[in-house]
């Protein structure tokens, strides 16, 4: 056996390169997304964040994903955020011109959306809900002041079942 076979150190190579990888994917998972969760009745929030507002902007959006943990489905029926902060929140969901939720929709599209509030959006049975750009979204309007990069701010969402959850969102530049 010959100690000195090339195909040993191209092994070490090809194995150090997927250890590379694997660290700068698991970095970059981790730094673009909120780690924070928050707790209801059975009811489990997290990754809520907002886009930095362009310009002078009164209005914004909150994003988040909204867990049940129960055998039973519950129902996001409220939002609420200090007056010192906005005017108001309310459960958004954006349409396109047929009808449809906007979520698949690509950034060129010519189709005209729009948004509209909804009285509740139902958290499914042991499923979840994600509020993205183009579907759901907690619609804030009269802001204070513009949103900024890296600003945290609370909400109040009301469930039917899980109750009242306080979470905080982080603004983020894209
Ligand atoms: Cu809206």
């Amino acid at each position: 056996m010959n100690p000195r076979s090339p195909s040993r150190p191209l092994a070490l190579i090809a194995i150090a390169l997927i250890a590379g990888l694997a660290l700068v994917a698991s970095a970059c998972s981790s730094s673009g997304s909120s780690s924070a969760t928050f707790q209801g009745k059975d009811i489990v929030v997290s990754n809520v964040w907002a886009r930095e507002s362009a310009g002078a902007a009164d209005t914004g959006a909150v994003y988040l994903t909204i867990e049940n943990t129960s055998g039973t489905a519950d129902k996001l029926f409220s939002a609420s955020v200090p007056q010192a902060f906005a005017k108001s929140a309310s459960i958004h969901e954006t349409v396109t011109s047929d009808g449809t939720t906007a979520t698949t929709m690509g950034a060129g599209s010519s189709s005209m959306m729009s948004m509209k509030e909804v009285a509740s959006v139902t958290i499914p049975a042991n499923g979840s809900v994600t509020f993205e750009p183009g579907g759901y979204h907690i619609m804030l309007i009269g802001l204070v002041a513009p949103l900024k990069d890296g600003q945290k701010f609370d909400l109040n969402l009301g469930f039917l079942n899980g109750g009242v959850v306080k979470v905080t969102a982080n603004v983020k530049a894209s």
